[in-house]
């Protein structure tokens, strides 16, 4: 029980680092906090829609439309150095490792047809499945009153 509290206490870590990783957030309340814009407690699908046209551009360093792997990878790796340093010295190394590991994976799975380059459709696909999983009350919003899906940590 022990174990599997620390495990979790570990994922959540790894889930706040990721945070921005533009895999919208697994977990309700990191999502709201990332995508809550004017700070009322809920994300509409206007917000929510603004925000990952804003972070999509972001990233598409060169403006032509798409995310190669190296500008999603890029992008992920100059937040990371960021936010490192925040962690003990011994952890940094091991968990860049496996940070860097976790961002080549989530580029395979937002680019789904494997063009080698995510699209602005893929994009959302992925960022729309994740505000649907989370507004589990189905009124447009995801806020506190949507009740945390029962798989969820
Ligand atoms: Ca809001
Ligand atoms: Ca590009
Ligand atoms: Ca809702």
């Amino acid at each position: 029980m022990f174990r599997k509290l620390i495990a979790a206490g570990a994922a959540l870590t790894l889930a706040g680092l990721a945070g921005q990783a533009h895999a919208a957030s697994h977990n309700r309340d990191t999502f709201i906090r990332e995508q809550d814009r004017n700070a009322d407690g809920k994300v509409s699908k206007d917000e929510f829609s603004a925000g990952r046209a804003q972070e999509f551009a972001r990233m598409d360093a060169n403006h032509d439309g798409g995310l190669t792997r190296e500008e999603y990878v890029e992008d992920f790796k100059t937040r990371l150095a960021a936010k490192l340093p925040t962690l003990p010295a011994e952890r940094r190394e091991e968990q860049r490792v496996r940070e860097m590991r976790q961002v080549e994976v989530r580029f395979g799975i937002l680019d789904s047809d494997k063009s080698g380059k995510i699209t602005p459709p893929e994009f959302d696909h992925s960022g729309w499945m994740m505000f649907a999983r989370h507004d589990t009350n189905k009124d447009g919003a995801v806020g506190a009153d949507d009740p945390i899906p029962k798989d969820d940590d």
